[in-house]
């Protein structure tokens, strides 16, 4: 499915250059246009995208550390995936499963897939064949079911799917139940009253429908139809490998707010994946290296954060600073907040005005050196006393101001190493670090 080598193309021509060329992004959204139309993407759904697309590939902030190219993509990257919907977390627990959809989608070699992939995850599961539509039906899921090694139930000749759901649930006590049903050349009254009493008798956790990659767009209006009958909880796109319409039965289905569960990618067991928006439009646009470079973003995100809570250079006239600026902008508590360490006690971070005074006349007491390298105050002790009486402040109080220094400055190094350090620092705060 390689649709994106013109795409590549021409975000190839983007790299290198200081500023985003209107002129080359508008040709690479026509790209995405093409590939997006050529694979059955609704046409109104293509256009609100391109337009999008265009508007933060242009106006959107560039992280610093990305080249244009890598901003582009990341544009780029992130509408398709709104596009085509969620990333979809297969449930882990008991549950029961029912599967529908029309004729030949895949429904029977997906209920095998899904089996499979349930018992490699080291959970008991059970088929129930309740497709009385299509003689060979029952034959098959048992074969199935044989091969992936799971355990089988029906009612031979029974002619009420309801009742064979009915016979096999007084038996079956798997993790997992799923249940297969008939298909019908199109959606109609007798499949809709079918599915529903089968949905009354089975009481099912996830509803699956199944489509084939190869309908295109029309797998969101079966979406919809199937979603009258019983509550349709995923959607399992079959036969994804082959078609060049993927995109366009993805799309639409996410666009009528039903989720895709799984992905049919072949015709054997294993050819199964769970849903992962990020990986199909990896491939879409034939971008192999798209995890790498969202990786990057990631690191560079929890670079940004975490050198906003470094101050450039922490000593005490910045500490000092720091206090004054906090004072004016209300409880200290809330500079904490915006460094990441909400919830602080606000009574012990306000620092009365008189203090705040005190704490400037001593600090104006001491020389550049000292100011820029506390620690000395801290091994020549004699320094502390010139410092009190320069400020007329008691030594007891210079004392106190360096050691709320000091533990602000311990905190912040911690902060830097650990960000899950939030809860010492409470338990810290809580501790001491009186300011008033
Ligand atoms: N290539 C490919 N073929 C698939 C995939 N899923 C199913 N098939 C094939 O599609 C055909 C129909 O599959 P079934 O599982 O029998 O479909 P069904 O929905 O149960 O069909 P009915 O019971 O007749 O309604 C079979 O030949 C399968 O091997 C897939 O993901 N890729
Ligand atoms: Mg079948």
């Amino acid at each position: 499915m390689d649709l994106g080598k013109k795409l590549r193309e021409a975000l190839a021509k983007l790299t290198n250059k200081p500023y985003v060329d209107e002129a080359e992004v508008k040709l690479l959204v026509k790209e995405i246009q093409r590939v997006l139309i050529s694979s059955d993407v609704n046409i109104k759904l293509v256009f609100e995208l391109s337009k999008r697309i265009e508007k933060n590939a242009l106006d959107k902030e560039k992280m610093k550390e990305l080249t244009l190219k890598e901003h582009v993509v990341k544009v780029v990257y992130d509408e398709l995936t709104s596009l085509m919907g969620e990333t979809y977390h297969p449930r882990l627990d008991k549950h029961r499963c029912l599967v529908v959809g029309l004729y030949g989608s895949g429904k029977t070699t997906s209920i095998g897939k899904i089996a499979y992939f349930y018992k490699s995850k080291g959970m008991k599961v059970g088929v129930i064949a309740a497709d009385t539509d299509r003689p060979a039906a029952q034959d098959q899921l048992e074969q199935l079911s044989k091969q992936v090694g799971v355990n089988f139930y029906t009612t031979r000749g029974e002619k009420n799917p309801a009742k064979i759901v009915k016979n096999a649930l007084k038996e079956a006590e798997e993790d997992i139940i799923i249940v297969d049903s008939a298909g019908r050349n199109a959606f109609d009254e007798k499949l809709s009253k079918e599915l529903k009493e089968m949905n009354d008798v089975l009481n099912p956790d996830e509803t699956y429908l199944v489509v084939s990659a190869d309908i295109g767009q029309i797998a969101g209006k079966q979406a919809e139809a199937f979603r009258q009958a019983v509550p349709i909880t995923g959607v399992i796109v079959t036969k994804l490998e082959g078609s060049g319409k993927g995109g366009g039965a993805l799309s639409a289905v996410s666009a009528t707010g039903t989720k895709i569960a799984f992905i049919g990618t072949g015709e054997k067991m294993k050819d199964l994946q769970v849903y992962d928006a990020s990986r199909f439009v990896g491939k879409l646009l034939g971008i192999p290296d798209i995890k790498g470079l969202l990786e990057k973003i990631e690191t560079i995100q929890k670079e940004e954060d975490l050198s906003k809570l470094q101050t450039e250079k922490f000593n005490l006239q910045t500490f000092y600073d720091q206090l004054k600026a906090a004072k004016k902008m209300g409880p200290l508590g809330d500079v904490f907040g915006m460094m990441g360490m909400a919830d602080l006690p606000k009574d012990a971070l306000r620092q009365s005005e008189e203090k705040l005074k005190y704490f400037e006349a001593i600090i104006n007491s001491m020389t550049l050196y000292e100011k820029e390298n506390p620690d000395i105050l801290k091994k020549e002790r004699d320094r502390i006393e010139r410092v009190a009486k320069g400020s007329g402040r008691p030594a007891k109080e210079v004392k106190e101001l360096l050691a709320q220094f000091f533990k602000v400055e311990k905190m912040m190094k911690m902060f830097k190493k650990d960000r899950g350090f939030k809860k010492k620092v409470e338990g810290m705060m809580k501790g001491g670090l009186k300011l008033s």
